[in-house]
């Protein structure tokens, strides 16, 4: 005998929409412990937002990395779980007259996690699908045990059971707690390995270490960018939402493709048995606006790119080889495009394992990366690598290529100013104004600077530590009351003067000159 279903009053209402919402905290929860066994990458969160990401168009990506700097991954997953959780809260008031449909809705968003987390280029498996499918699963359950106290209380009564839902709501709540604890314990089981490798790792000594860095590299002006920047201060700039984590001991890079005669594997062990070699180099990313602050000098360590490419039997273009581009592959699928020519041409392009001192950091692409001095991160700087393919730029476009920006992308002379920071104000009277110029591999050889719309004049540079870092200039400025607007420009190594052209980021660097405005006060 079927009873007549209770009355529902707006309370109910807000309680299936509650129950929607704890269906899908029970979900997530399931999820995420499903993704630490099978593959953190493929929770449904990291999954459909790489999904996101990867299909967002460029122009908004810009805005966001833009707008949110460095918390760009974490303000996308919050999007996305705030969506979700206005879904659920639909699902859950659906669940009050269609318990069928809502469950259906459930599992709609269950393939739609499962289906972003297999086509992810680094996914390996159908069990990727799990995470998704199990959570929708949970939440499913979760629902229809909830929404059963107010649609079909003990059979025959009137009213909505209120009591008996607040009481298995609140164990859920409890449960899907504790199964999120769970899936953090056992994430952190499997970083462990990675982790301890790192712990593990004895850098080798450099059979050519880099120079001293010249003590005049760094003036002394409060407010200018270190020299040297900290891995801790280092901008990060990548697609991964979960940051990978490789076990060192099980690594392994595969070089092969066109024009490799020897294919060979190596592990980070023959790797650091190589000659070892250390190199001061700033790096610099595409999409750092004029004044920007995504650029960073660091000493690194690792192996000469070139010599094991020879080894393999590569030979560049401008040697007979059949291959002008390598292609760079990520653990997490990210594909990165450099020109042979480039990387073989007698520049440290590194291999490297070791940044200021210590392994990689993870984020920074431990255990091994690249590093090309002269070349921008997107076509240069593959964090995590795990393979190398000889091919050639007009068989295959790396990961930015279909997304609009350039294929080759030589880094652009720029230069910055560090302090004063803009709309500050200063004191009449001697100022200094100084920052940090780069032209990788060309070097910097004059920095100007000039105030409203005077002559440019000759600031003061820092030594040069090496063609392939930035170097640091200083001017100091005799400031007169009012309102001033100081801009700089710069000078690379083979006598070429930075555009004054305004061009944004895409599709290879931007260019246009640094200018901040200051008020100066009279003493
Ligand atoms: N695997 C992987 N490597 C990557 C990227 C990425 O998204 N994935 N981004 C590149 C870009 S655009 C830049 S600018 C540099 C940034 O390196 P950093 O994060 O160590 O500063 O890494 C490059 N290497
Ligand atoms: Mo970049």
């Amino acid at each position: 005998m079927t009873a007549a279903p209770p009355t529902l009053t707006p309370t109910d209402r807000l309680l299936a929409a509650l129950a929607g919402l704890v269906a899908g905290f029970g979900g997530l929860a399931v999820a995420a412990l499903v993704a630490a066994v099978v593959r953190p990458e493929a929770g449904p969160v990291p999954a459909v937002g790489d999904a996101v990401v990867d299909r967002t168009p460029t122009a908004v990506k810009e805005w966001a990395i833009r707008t949110f700097g460095e918390s760009d991954k974490a303000v996308l997953e919050f999007g996305i779980l705030v969506l979700l959780a206005v879904l659920a809260a639909a699902l859950g008031l659906l669940a009050l007259r269609r318990p069928g449909a809502a469950a259906a809705g459930v599992g709609v968003l269950g393939v739609l996690g499962a289906l972003a987390a297999v086509t992810r280029p680094d996914s390996r498996s159908f069990t990727d699908a799990l995470p998704s499918l199990a959570g929708a699963a949970a939440a499913a359950a979760v629902l229809q045990v909830l929404v059963r106290h107010l649609t079909a209380p003990r059979s025959g009564a009137p009213a909505p059971d209120r009591r008996g839902f607040l009481l298995t709501g609140a164990g859920m709540v409890i449960g899907a707690t504790g199964v999120t604890f769970l899936a953090r314990s056992v994430g952190s089981t499997r970083s462990e390995h990675a982790t301890a490798s790192r712990d593990a790792l004895r850098l080798p000594r450099p059979a050519s270490p880099a120079p001293a860095v010249p003590p005049g590299a760094q003036l002394p002006v409060e407010g200018i960018s270190p020299f040297v920047t900290s891995n801790g201060d280092f901008y990060r700039v990548d697609t991964a939402l979960v940051v990978p984590r490789i076990d060192a001991d099980t690594w392994q890079l595969r070089v092969h493709g066109t024009g490799v005669p020897r294919e060979r594997v190596f592990t980070l062990r023959e790797l650091m048995r190589r000659e070892v070699i250390e190199r001061d180099v700033t790096l610099a990313c595409v999409s750092n606006e004029v004044g920007g602050s995504l650029v960073g000098n660091a000493r690194w360590l690792g192996v000469r790119l070139a010599d094991l490419l020879r080894e393999c039997g590569v030979r560049a273009p401008s040697a007979g080889g059949p291959a002008d581009q390598l292609v760079a592959r990520s653990v997490d699928g990210m594909t990165i495009g450099s020109p042979v020519e480039t990387v073989m041409d007698g520049r440290d392009a590194l291999l490297a394992f070791g940044m200021n001192g210590e392994p990689l950091p993870f984020a920074h692409g431990f255990p091994v990366r690249m590093v090309v001095p002269g070349l921008y991160g997107y076509v240069s700087a593959c964090k995590w690598i795990t393979s190398i393919e000889l091919t050639t730029f007009a068989a295959y476009d790396a990961y930015w290529v279909p997304r609009g920006w350039a294929a080759q992308a030589p880094v652009k002379t720029e230069s910055r100013i560090d302090t004063p920071r803009a709309f500050s104000s200063a004191g009449a009277g001697t100022v200094a104004v100084a920052g940090v110029a780069w032209a990788q591999h060309r070097g910097i050889s004059r920095v100007q600077v000039r105030v409203d719309d005077g002559p440019w004049q000759d600031a003061e540079l820092g030594a040069q530590d090496s063609r392939d870092t930035w170097r640091q200039w200083v001017h100091r400025w005799q400031a007169e009351p009012g309102r001033h607007t100081l801009t700089v420009r710069a000078t690379d190594g083979t006598g070429a003067v930075q555009t004054e052209k305004r061009q944004g980021t895409m599709p290879d660097g931007a260019t246009g000159y640094h200018s901040v405005d200051v008020t100066v006060d009279a003493r």
